[in-house]
């Protein structure tokens, strides 16, 4: 599915403001579908209060909206110009919303689709009025089941009321619901652009890139016999310099040569990293005609593995991260550009070359971001907890990949697929159901490993064998052992070895860390002070550094970026605190050390140079 981008053929507008909201009773989900209050304004049916897309709806209320299970109603109206009318079609697109989704324009039923953190469109050309005022009408259901990605419960407790409704789950973060990225209606001519793959290879020397394209098309044109479709793909570099031309075979697909070519490299691994061309496809009928126009960035890149080590342009590649989180205060899993430009600010501040997108996918925008930053992703999917494998979630949890995939496949900087996280890989049935949802990312993309964050013991783990590499979360000295920092290091050191052995495969540590109250300070270190933080920090490092010389310890991932939040639990003060910056995105103590740590490891093996303020002066007798 492409982003939708303006070009001479297409126009592109935003829905994003302020729409109006209802909550259905929790006791009485269905009620607005059977009382149909998408066929007239919402406010007909029930008072409606303002509600900001794109955000998620939890938090902006001072009432319990926090904690409502089940369905939501969103509308607003908007125009669509006269000029639409005319010989295109439109498309309505979501970002994504969270979890369950039905649409209604005007009244009538565009489109259901299940699953959060994914975009999905519908065609709305003819449900729309041209040169008049539209209504556009949201149901959103949070609620999670045992079928559902992730998983969840819903149970009826009794209450001081009588009974209610509670949405429990086992994965740590807050079930964000709502409109979470943004609404767009855009066109594009009858006949269109409707997919673009693109993958890429260099020359051993790394001075020659291919580009191979291949292009679907939607639209009657492309039904017609006498109608011989080409695509003329243009490849420019960022100066905006043509520096490769090609027209494609009949198939829509092709081959565009760059010599000399400036490969993509990761952030510290190249002095000039994420490096992006701009495609331009253009479509044209047999008299040349112009049909379409679309252009997408591309970075020209191999990827490679082997049992030992991942390979980035034929150089190996050693992973220093975070897993993290799309949360912030007020408007919580909603896409906002201005933290999303902080967090990249803040990764190349700290010297991380790579994040996994723990535990869904993150929003287009921040995927184009890293393309541009030369940050590496790991590209997870929603599969959070797995457990209770079933029919009926295994053809779920692939759909999530296809989705997945199809969304993010041309992005350089996804580097790798995550398939799940933490699941309960122990159990018998975990074997087979992994074995075939590997198998099916393989078969949508060869050009990725697999991984997938397991925290069970590697003795009882039984999908490692259907990966690529292996990842594993772990908290050394907080959920085993707590406070003992004297048992981190070696536990660390002999648990990466024993997958290893087992597998015979590269390995990550994708989760460590340690909750941290900002500000509280406690020498010697106690568990929740910055101190201790610093201290499990430092452990690690050591257990990682002695990893790193067996040649298959390839990467090391903090548990988290930031502060986030979680459902209310006595474990949790406001939140997951594990962060090395808090909810607000400033540092704790332990973000200057991970500082130091990423910029020497950066130094060691990719020979980037430290930044001017790294070090504080203290006296010359130091350095
Ligand atoms: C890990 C989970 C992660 C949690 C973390 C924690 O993968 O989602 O937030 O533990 O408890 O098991 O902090």
């Amino acid at each position: 599915m492409l982003y939708p981008r303006e070009s001479e053929t297409r126009e592109v507008r935003s829905l994003d403001g302020i729409w109006n909201f209802v909550r259905s009773d929790q006791a009485n989900p269905t009620q607005g579908v059977r009382d149909e209050w998408y066929a007239k304004e919402l406010s007909k049916s029930r008072p409606t209060i303002p509600m900001p897309v794109p955000a998620s709806y939890n938090d902006i209320t001072t009432d319990n909206l926090r904690d409502h299970v089940g369905t939501v109603w969103y509308d607003r109206k908007f125009f669509v110009p006269r000029s639409w009318s005319k010989d295109q079609r439109i498309w309505l697109r979501f970002g994504s919303v969270h979890y369950e989704a039905y649409v209604w324009i005007n009244g009538q039923k565009v489109v259901k689709h299940e699953m959060g953190h994914l975009p999905f469109e519908a065609e709305v050309t003819d449900l729309l009025s041209y040169g008049a005022e539209n209504r556009i009408t949201v149901m959103c259901d949070n609620a999670l089941i045992q079928t559902t990605v992730p998983q969840g419960r819903i149970t009826e407790v009794p209450n001081d009321g009588g009974m209610t409704i509670v949405q429990s789950y086992t994965f740590d973060f807050f079930n964000y619901a709502g409109i979470h990225r943004s609404v767009h209606l855009y066109t594009t001519p009858r006949t269109f652009i409707e997919e673009v793959e693109v993958t890429t290879n260099l020359s051993k020397d790394a001075t020659v890139g291919e580009v191979f394209y291949s292009v679907s098309v939607n639209g009657s044109a492309a039904n017609e016999a006498d109608n011989v479709l080409q695509i003329q793909a243009n490849l420019y570099d960022k100066d905006g310099i043509l520096v490769a031309n090609a027209t494609s075979d009949q198939k829509l697909g092709g081959k565009l040569q760059v010599n000399p070519v400036k490969p993509w490299w990761p952030y510290l691994m190249h002095s000039e990293p994420g490096y992006l061309y701009q495609l331009e496809i253009k479509l044209l009928a047999t008299n040349d005609e112009l049909l379409d126009v679309y252009r997408l960035k591309v970075g020209i890149r191999t990827l490679s593995w082997n049992s030992q080590q991942f390979l980035i342009n034929g150089k190996p590649v050693y992973f220093r991260g975070f897993g993290r989180h799309e949360d912030s205060d007020i408007r919580g899993k909603g896409l906002d550009n201005a933290l999303m430009v902080r967090d990249f600010n803040l990764l190349k501040w700290i010297g991380a070359n790579a994040y996994r997108t723990s535990h869904y996918p993150y929003s287009e925008e921040s995927m184009q971001f890293a393309d541009e930053h030369g940050i590496m992703i790991i590209d997870e999917c929603p599969s959070v907890d797995t457990e209770n494998f079933s029919q009926e979630l295994l053809g779920k949890h692939k759909s999530s990949l296809e989705q997945l995939i199809h969304r993010d496949r041309n992005h350089p900087s996804v580097v790798m697929w995550s398939i799940a996280n933490e699941p309960r890989t122990g159990s018998v049935s975990a074997d087979s159901y992994f074995e075939l949802v590997a198998n099916f990312t393989r078969s949508l993309d060869k050009t990725r490993p697999i991984t997938a964050a397991i925290a069970v013991s590697n003795t009882q783990d039984k999908a490692g064998r259907s990966l690529d590499i292996i990842s594993f979360n772990r908290y050394n000295a907080w959920y085993s052992n707590a406070g003992r920092l004297d048992m981190i290091t070696q536990n660390v050191i002999d648990e990466a070895i024993a997958w290893n052995k087992r597998y015979n495969k590269p390995i990550i540590m994708s989760e460590y860390g340690a909750d941290t109250l900002e500000g509280l300070h406690m020498q010697p270190a106690y568990v929740w002070s910055e101190e201790f933080q610093t201290e499990v920090f430092s452990r690690h490092f050591k257990a990682f550094d002695e990893l790193r010389k067996k040649g298959w310890f390839i990467g090391e991932f903090v548990w988290n970026f930031a502060d986030f939040k979680t459902a209310q639990s006595y474990t949790r003060v406001g939140g997951n605190k594990k962060g090395v910056f808090t909810r607000a995105r400033q540092p704790k103590a332990a973000a200057h050390l991970l500082r130091k740590r990423y910029f020497a490891l950066g130094r060691d093996l990719d020979q980037c140079s430290f930044p001017e303020d790294l070090f504080t002066y203290i006296a010359d007798l130091i350095s």
